[in-house]
């Protein structure tokens, strides 16, 4: 399928995976570049050497395009920048800020750059600074999250800008890809559908959370200090929210999550861990290869959009 991102980012299909900070690492991203998606490297809160090794050790695997995510509250976020330019990465997408400083050294190297939005005003902001491409993220996202819904995020911002808009949100087949397309969308990006990836070196015990999960099974932590996060129920969702509650200040709240994502992700920590994950996992029932993944949406997206059941 051809759209303005497949042409733009030089890749097969307009299937683009989140650059989820700890489960992202090169397996994952050279699994779904060589499926014909855009794989992406989550940078998140990892040191600037990390995420060189990381992207070396992803062009070892495949010669497709790949692309950074630099979480831009991450406190190595400028040489983490710096480090993309270096080693010749050609997309970046950016998460949970404005990457407005990065633009004109980016641009100068030739990188794509496809920052999230959560607003039409960022949105704007972004393609008046010479962005390449926008991700409408919807509130339905694992992570850290906007308010507005994908559903009513992606019209709006396809209405706003005139760059092509990458939805991302809740959609994990094809029916939520034809939907994003008839949105206005030119490509989609999933995260939690690829945390369960075979090639995914996430913990089984997260995997079978994933694969359990049902319909409401996710809680947003984090709405009393501004950074809403999303993350499967558990232990630790209810003793944060407990606390929020009460009122209590985010230092008290901050030592329930410090590291609470690698517990997760590393140890397979489901008590304590943060499970992050979007509203769609109830919908996700099977561990299968990202190319098996890929074609599967592909083939039930493009009979839905020929109007084929
Ligand atoms: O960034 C994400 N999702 C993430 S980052 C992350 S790492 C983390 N770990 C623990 C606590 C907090 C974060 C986990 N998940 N998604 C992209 C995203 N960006 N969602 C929302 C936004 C966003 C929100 C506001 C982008 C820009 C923005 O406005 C920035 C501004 O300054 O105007």
């Amino acid at each position: 399928m051809k759209t303005k991102i497949t042409e733009l980012l030089g890749i097969e299909y307009p299937i683009i995976q989140g650059g989820m900070a700890w489960v992202a690492e090169y397996h994952l991203a050279a699994a779904v570049s060589e499926a014909g998606g855009l794989g992406i490297i989550g940078a998140g809160g990892a040191p600037a050497s990390f995420v060189r090794e990381q992207i070396q050790k992803t062009k070892e695997l495949t010669k497709k395009p790949f692309g950074v995510n630099v979480m831009l509250m991450n406190p190595e976020a400028d040489e983490i920048a710096k480090v993309i330019v270096d080693e010749g990465v050609q997309v970046v997408t950016t998460g949970a800020g404005n990457p407005g400083k990065y633009l004109a050294d980016w641009k100068a190297a030739g990188i794509k750059v496809a920052p999230v939005v959560a607003s039409v005003a960022l949105a704007k902001m972004m393609e008046r600074a010479g962005v390449d491409a926008v991700i409408a993220e919807g509130t339905e996202s694992g992570g850290h999250i906007g308010s507005a819904t994908t559903m009513t995020l992606v019209p709006q911002v396809v209405d706003a800008v005139s760059i092509p808009v990458i939805a991302a949100g809740g959609i994990a087949d094809g029916r939520g890809f034809a939907a994003a397309m008839m949105l206005g969308a030119e490509a989609v990006q999933m995260g939690t559908r690829f945390v369960v990836a075979k090639e995914s070196i996430v913990h089984e015990n997260y995997k079978k959370k994933i694969l359990a999960a049902k319909d409401i099974d996710s809680e947003v932590t984090g709405t009393t200090h501004g950074h809403p996060v999303r993350q499967i129920r558990n232990n630790m969702t209810r003793e944060y929210i407990k606390l929020e509650k009460a009122g209590a200040p985010f230092e008290e709240l901050e030592h329930l999550t410090l590291g609470a994502l690698r517990k997760a992700v590393v140890e397979g920590d489901t008590v304590n861990g943060t499970l992050m994950a979007g509203q769609i996992a109830g919908m996700i029932k099977e561990e299968m290869t990202c190319a098996e993944m890929i074609h599967e949406i592909m083939e039930q997206a493009e009979s839905l959009l020929q109007g084929r059941a």
